[in-house]
């Protein structure tokens, strides 16, 4: 039987590989992807994902991620999370709760204090300094506050054909304290049916939310369509829809995987990622926006 994982740009690279080489020994998938999940988190120079993580307008590391199960469809995630190390493991430490399983801020962290996970000043030297210069550029360039953010998720399958999703993010660099995007959304940033196969988002989490696209692209899976097919024909037709709507659509990207491990990507901007299977190794692509 099969394995796959498929990450969300170039930072995924490391754990990807991680993960692959757990699952090749037959490692499940919930394993496999919080470790290369917190892999990303741990690493300071990912500046949008966990330990480095860019901060909001008053200069706090403020994390978002999630996780799911996609056998028992149990979902755990943690928003507006401060001063900890890995939120993916809390985000899946809820996932096993059967009430009170999203929490927010000072909630999220108590539970985390009172579950033992480890505490950590996430704010780095670097990202404060890239916020002081940021706090300039506003001012003296008039430039966009919130340009510059990314997130890790991934879609892992096992051998078992057991799926998981989970992402991890800092959220939009400068955001106001307590905004939300929708890496932490079940069925916006992600979603994950071992049955069908799983999504996660990254992007203008504001627009990604108002598509719900992860749930849309599983289901799509789900009627028959090929990942590539599902992903690519919902991103463009929601990114279309948003700007006849509204102008214009923010950035806009998805990798998706279903349970036999093929996998899709599909984006309105160009971005990388990171596949392998147990037919090919771990690799970095890049995708562009297809013509529609
Ligand atoms: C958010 N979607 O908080 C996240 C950020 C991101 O590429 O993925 N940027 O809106």
């Amino acid at each position: 039987m099969g394995w796959g994982i498929i990450g969300t740009w170039r930072m995924a690279l490391e754990g990807v590989q991680h993960a692959s080489d757990m699952l090749s020994k037959g490692g499940a998938s919930g394993d496999a992807i919080e470790k290369a999940i917190r892999m990303v988190e741990d690493y300071p120079f990912y500046k949008s994902v966990g330990y480095g993580g860019l901060p909001n307008e008053v200069c706090e590391v403020e994390l978002d991620a999630a996780y799911m199960d996609g056998h028992t469809l149990s979902i755990g995630a943690v928003a507006g999370i401060k001063d900890f190390k890995n939120p993916v493991s809390i985000a899946r430490r809820l996932s096993k709760d059967r009430f009170n399983v999203f929490l927010v801020g000072t909630g999220a962290e108590e539970y985390a204090c009172k579950h033992g996970f480890e505490k950590q000043n996430m704010l780095t030297d670097r990202a404060k300094k890239m916020w002081e210069s940021r706090i300039q550029e506003i001012k003296e360039k008039n430039l966009n506050p919130y340009d510059g953010h990314d997130t890790v998720g991934m879609i892992c399958l096992d051998k078992d054909r057991h799926m998981t999703a989970a992402t991890s993010t800092s959220g939009l660099f400068m955001k106001k304290r307590g905004r939300v995007g929708d890496s932490p959304l079940s069925g916006s940033g992600f979603y994950v049916d071992s049955k069908i196969g799983g999504t996660c988002a990254t992007g203008l989490g504001e627009d990604i939310m108002k598509g719900c696209l992860s749930y849309e692209i599983v289901r799509l899976m789900g009627e028959g369509f090929h990942p590539q097919e599902a992903a690519e024909k919902t991103v463009n037709a929601f990114s279309r829809k948003l700007s006849e709507r509204r102008g214009k659509a923010g950035a806009i990207s998805v990798v998706c995987m279903n349970n036999i491990g093929e996998w899709g990507v599909g984006t309105n901007v160009e971005f990388s990622f990171v596949a392998a299977t147990n037919t090919a190794a771990a690799k970095v692509y890049i995708a562009k926006p297809a013509g529609n």
